[in-house]
């Protein structure tokens, strides 16, 4: 993420990712104000065996795309909601990359930090048939926590 101040946000994503027992590293890597340090993260990341990066940042949110620039693995770009413009700005600069370097883009905010999880764990799945089984048994309780009667 691009800030500590993204954390509020980004931690549902690492919420998940420990509820299905996934491994996972959580870092500050600012586009403006670290350059160098996205530069050797993104740089590094798969022969660190990292399989799928999640980029959040918010504002002139400019990681995503950069990190996806700097590697082939899948990105995953959050949108963290912005105190100016709720996030718009975020959405718009992470789900507008020019045709060549994608970034999957997800929800503004907490849904999509949870949903980048989500999404990050079904590209793992597909290699990783006990994570396939986790991640079916997270939906169904999720499925069946949902109550019939709204009172
Ligand atoms: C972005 O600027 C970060 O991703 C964060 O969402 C936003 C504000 O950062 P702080 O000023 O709170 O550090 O780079």
């Amino acid at each position: 993420m691009g800030s500590t101040s993204d954390w509020q946000t980004m931690e549902h994503a690492a919420a998940v990712l420990q509820q299905l027992d996934i491994p996972h590293e959580t870092k500050v890597v600012s586009a403006h104000r670290t350059p160098d340090r996205l530069v050797s993260y993104a740089k590094s990341a798969a022969g660190r065996g990292l399989k799928v990066v999640i980029a959040g940042a918010g504002g002139a949110a400019h990681l995503p795309g950069m990190a996806a620039s700097m590697t082939a693995l899948p990105v995953l770009g959050v949108p963290v909601e912005s105190h100016a413009l709720k996030g718009m700005d975020s959405l718009l600069s992470i789900v507008q990359m020019p045709g060549g370097i994608p970034v999957g883009t997800l929800a503004i905010g907490k849904a999509g930090a949870i949903n980048a999880a989500l999404l990050a764990a079904a590209i793992l799945a597909l290699s990783d048939p006990a994570l396939a089984e986790r991640l079916a048994a997270w939906r169904t309780r999720q499925t069946d926590g949902v109550a019939h009667d709204p009172r």
